[in-house]
């Protein structure tokens, strides 16, 4: 961040925050209701950006993909003016028509279908890991719901989906960390994480090769694809990448926050214990009410209006999902977690044709892992303060003591 503002344009509201600062993102709320009461687009001097934070205006920008294009960037780094700090994704920093042909290969392997081949392992996997989390705790040893469950539980199934061998998962927690906290600005948080990055980031890259992957995993049908002459073989490991990149540290941020929503909320809980089919409704709930990625930037591809403000060509936005999923002009009380709210329509999977790709695989976590936790836990009784991870764009949490009461 550079030390001087940049003056405001003309007639937009300024809101005068930052962000990535470490209060900003420990009580994101209360900046978020600011920015939010200031209008549809406001401007934030402290980086000479426009912001979104409104439900109606995220959604505008998001289906917007001609006019606030995703080639220069998603965070606030601008590709037009700086070289991206890694080879650009091929699907999340790109625009139609490359855009299109990259996304197409995704979806086809994490489609509908793949979840009715997976979903088995997958709540197998969440039934197990409860089970021995009980009998750990049972044996008297202290659990933590982040260090022993959301982190360990996608860290297993993914990358064995995948097709990447168990030795050194551990690196994909600190390059998602990294990854996250490289859509922000280079502040400390983002120095601290890129340091010890160098020799993960050459470990990502080797298990994105053909012959450091399983032949039943997602990661051989991109290989597939390049045989097949959909993409080229210098094409196949990027698209690898955006798996290793946006599919753990993202589903384990969501189960973290779906059982801090659940622990701090002994109600809700309750009510999902007594009705099973309430876990994925609840974890989408969490994604409203604590989303995982709090922030996407899009760049203006040419002089625009927007919900009534001017926005100059080659200008950087940055949406607000989280707090669009906390906006009151679009949620009936928005602040109460409610897992029998059913919140379609909320922005924490993004919105338009940069969708989560994976978000079906993510439900299915998040799903599976609600329901064995409901199956066999009555109440989930905190211990001591959770503790966040701050990062730049991720709602991560880092410590979570809890007692899981047996049902
Ligand atoms: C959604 C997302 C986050 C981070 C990385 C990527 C995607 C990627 O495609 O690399």
């Amino acid at each position: 961040m550079t030390s001087s503002t940049i003056d405001a344009p003309a007639d937009v509201p300024v809101v005068d925050v930052d962000p990535f600062a470490d209060d900003f993102l420990t009580h994101p709320q209360e900046y978020h209701r600011r920015l939010r009461d200031a209008g549809p687009v406001v401007w934030i001097p402290s980086y000479g950006i426009y912001g979104c934070a409104q439900h109606v205006s995220v959604h505008a920008v998001l289906n917007d993909h001609g006019t606030f294009i995703s080639g220069a960037g998603v965070g606030l780094a601008n590709f037009n003016k700086e070289a991206p700090f890694r080879p650009k994704s091929l699907i999340l920093e790109a625009d139609p028509p490359s855009h299109t042909k990259a996304r197409a290969i995704l979806a086809r392997i994490l489609s509908p279908r793949t979840v009715t081949q997976i979903r088995s392992t997958f709540a197998a996997e969440a039934e197990s890991l409860i089970e021995r989390l009980l009998q750990r705790q049972a044996a008297g040893e202290k659990i933590d719901a982040v260090k022993d469950l959301a982190e360990v539980y996608p860290l297993k199934v993914f990358p064995d989906a995948v097709g990447v061998g168990s030795a050194g998962r551990e690196n994909l927690l600190l390059y998602g960390d990294m990854i996250f906290n490289a859509f922000g600005p280079r502040n400390e948080r983002l120095r601290k994480a890129a340091e010890k990055v160098e020799p993960v980031t050459a470990w990502i890259m080797a298990h994105c090769q053909r012959e450091n992957l399983s032949k039943d995993g997602f990661g051989e049908l991109i290989w597939q694809a390049a045989d097949a002459g959909e993409i080229t073989a210098a094409e196949a490991p990027m698209l690898v990448r955006s798996f290793l990149s946006a599919g753990v540290d993202t589903t384990i941020s969501g189960i973290a926050n779906a059982l801090f929503c659940l622990a701090s909320h002994p109600d809700q809980y309750g009510l999902l214990h007594k009705d099973h089919s309430l876990a994925r409704p609840a974890f989408e709930e969490s994604l409203r009410y604590e989303s995982s990625v709090q922030t996407f930037f899009r760049t203006t591809s040419c002089d625009t209006e927007l919900m009534g403000v001017s926005l100059p060509k080659d200008t950087k936005v940055v949406t607000f999902l989280a707090a669009a999923n906390r906006d009151e002009r679009h949620w009936p009380e928005p602040d109460r977690f409610d897992v029998q709210r059913r919140p379609a329509g909320h922005m924490a999977f993004g919105s338009g044709i940069h969708g989560c790709v994976g978000q079906v695989v993510a439900r299915l976590e998040g799903e599976v892992v609600l329901t064995a936790l409901a199956k066999r836990v009555s109440r989930i009784e905190l211990l001591g303060e959770p503790k966040r991870r701050l990062n730049n764009t991720m709602r991560a949490m880092a410590s979570m003591p809890v007692r899981l009461i047996p049902a």
